[in-house]
């Protein structure tokens, strides 16, 4: 049996040519991740060698000065960058991922042809500036304004952005303001948000010293300020009001690359955990003959194997043009996130006291991967989002079903059909409901597994959805229970595509990948089935109440309410 499974680009996915400009040595050969750390910036050689290869413009088209990049491409780049230094990596995607990602897609023609070019060589960084000191996961509530002139040929900005990776170092920004908008219907003035392109040259933009940071520490993170900027009209983006689906969309865009990245940096450390597993002897054996190591790996393990599924899914989907990726992305960075900060902390724990030791280099991986939970939304609001995204398509389905029939009895199925079927997609699974017969025949208990959460998941929905109505979006225990569910349901679909994928082509690892998606497959049945019942149950109604009355007694109190041991 094969030790190493295959990646998943290896046969599934056809990479065309690979316009990459490979004359520069390898990013291993250049990079020095510790050096770069001990700097707090990229060393000169990186920059230059990166910038040789066309790293700075990977996804923008060849004639605009870039190498056109598909997104499977694009991932396969930045899990390369993510294995060997996810600095670098923020630095680079804080450019390209988000940075000019507005211009990239929004961009008028005569934008991109200004902007572009220069972004695309790196000789100019770009920069994303939304958040603010009162808006973090609340990014409509942005007080930046972005006021007309009479004469309507520029606006004049003033605010102030909070922890702008790139923020000191970019010259060219996209900036995220309130801009009076007519209702065209109702003549009515409100504020709505707009997107511009911003020059550091512009009179009025200035940036702060760099933050000081737990990791990532050679991307530069800034404050930005914009002092009566005045910003030609012309450098709108998107349209005026439009701002906030301009932000979605570029972070939905942009969250792809975080899952192939962070699979890029699992494996490095899955290796040093291993090879660590494999040579150090304790009581006479190997540590890897233990089963409290072996039960490490092999989760470490599926947990990569997913992770990269859920990337290269979620990157073949983008390529074919799959118009609302918006779930998976939420999905993919919430799960690899997790997954990355799982897998570091468990080869932290393999390698021991090595494992803390700086020269290892995994104490800096698990300090640089704690930033991927917080930034780009929180997990805690994407788990919202893929909750309530999902189910307010399955209310609306009720809704119907409720109008056209006097007892509704259809199961509310549908973020979970819909999800299966989007992983279904590029996988060689064709779309719909039912998975048996579209996988693998070695593998129909776990396709099995998969459709029954779905039935249980489809009825907790359902359940939810009649008791709570509409406030069922105040209901956050519940919620967050409902999107795990629905992350470990996509997690088992997107494992059994790729196994089944493996299986089918009788690629070397695929007995390997079977063992993978099947052990995976029986252990997050058992959690969705535990993560639903906690959702629709009414002891957990009661511990739910009991952990709102102990927070709300500890904010009261302004920290521990329960009297110390000893007594004083
Ligand atoms: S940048 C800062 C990141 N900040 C955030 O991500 C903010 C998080 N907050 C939000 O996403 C939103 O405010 C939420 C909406 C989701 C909470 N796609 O009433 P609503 C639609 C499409 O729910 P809110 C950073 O960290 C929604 O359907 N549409 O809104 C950089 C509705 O539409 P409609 C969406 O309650 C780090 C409308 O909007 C989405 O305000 C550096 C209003 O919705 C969506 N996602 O809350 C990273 N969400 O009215 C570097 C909502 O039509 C990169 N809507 O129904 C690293 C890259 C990796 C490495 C690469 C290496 C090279």
């Amino acid at each position: 049996m094969p030790t190493r499974n295959q990646h998943p680009l290896s046969q599934t996915y056809s990479t065309g040519t690979w316009p990459l400009r490979m004359s520069s040595p390898s990013l291993q050969e250049v990079n020095d991740p510790a050096a770069n750390e001990e700097l707090e910036s990229i060393q000169e050689e990186t920059l230059a060698g990166l910038k040789d290869m066309g790293c700075f413009g990977l996804q923008v088209p060849e004639e605009l000065g870039g190498i056109g990049l598909t997104n499977t491409q694009y991932a396969r780049m930045v899990e390369v960058v993510g294995m060997h230094d996810l600095g670098v990596g923020i630095a680079l995607g804080a450019h390209q991922s988000i940075g000019f990602k507005g211009i990239l897609l929004f961009g008028t023609k005569s934008q991109k042809e200004k902007y572009l070019p220069k972004l695309a060589t790196g000789e100019v960084h770009a920069a994303f500036c939304l958040t603010e000191p009162s808006s973090g996961s609340d990014a409509a509530s942005i007080q930046t304004t972005a006021e007309l002139s009479p004469c309507e040929r520029y606006y004049t900005l003033n605010g102030g952005k909070i922890w702008i990776s790139n923020g000191g170092t970019a010259e060219i920004f996209t900036v995220f303001a309130k801009t009076r908008v007519k209702d065209v219907t109702t003549g009515e003035e409100k504020d709505k948000i707009s997107a511009f392109i911003v020059e550091r040259a512009f009179k009025g933009v200035t940036s702060g010293p760099p933050e000081q940071k737990m990791g990532i520490k050679c991307s530069n993170t800034a404050e930005v300020h914009f002092d009566g900027v005045q910003v030609p009209a012309e450098n709108l983006l998107g349209g005026r009001g439009r701002g906030f689906q301009v932000a979605m969309h570029i972070l939905n865009n942009g969250r792809f690359g975080m899952a192939s990245a962070l699979a890029g940096t699992m494996r490095g450390v899955l290796r040093k955990a291993v090879e660590h597993a494999a040579n150090r002897r304790q009581f006479g054996s190997a540590l890897s003959s233990f089963g409290t190591v072996q039960e490490k790996l092999a989760r470490m393990a599926m947990l990569l194997y997913v992770t990269e599924a859920m990337a290269y899914v979620l990157s073949a989907n983008m390529d074919m043009k799959v118009p609302d990726y918006r779930l998976e992305a939420a999905i993919s960075k919430i799960f690899a996130s997790e997954a990355a900060w799982i897998v570091t902390d468990e080869a932290v724990q393999i390698l021991g006291g090595m494992g803390y030791m700086k020269e290892t280099g995994v104490e800096k991986v698990l300090r640089d991967v704690r930033i991927f939970r917080i930034f780009e939304g929180t997990n805690d609001i994407l788990r919202l989002f893929v909750a309530l995204g999902g189910m307010k398509h399955a209310g609306e389905e009720l809704q119907r079903l409720q109008k056209s029939l006097s007892n509704p009895v259809g199961k509310v199925e549908a973020l979970c059909k819909e999800i299966v079927t989007r992983a279904k997609r590029k996988v060689g699974l064709p779309s719909g409901l039912s998975l048996q017969g579209d996988v693998h025949p070695d593998l129909e208990d776990c396709a099995t597994l998969v459709t029954k959460a779905i039935d249980l998941f489809g009825e907790v929905v359902e359940s939810l959805l009649l008791k709570y109505g509409a406030a069922v979006a105040d209901q956050q225990f519940h919620l967050k229970r409902v999107a795990d569910s629905a992350i470990d349901i996509y997690a088992m679909a997107v494992a059994l595509s790729r196994a089944s994928r493996s299986l089918l082509l009788k690629q070397p690892s695929a007995q390997h990948e079977e063992l993978l998606c099947r052990t995976w497959c029986h252990e997050a049945f058992q959690r969705v089935r535990q993560a639903l019942r906690e959702a629709n149950s009414l002891a957990w109604e009661e511990s739910f109440a009991g952990m709102k009355l102990i927070s709300d007694a500890l904010v009261k109190n302004g920290g521990v309410v329960a009297a110390h041991p000893l007594g004083f």
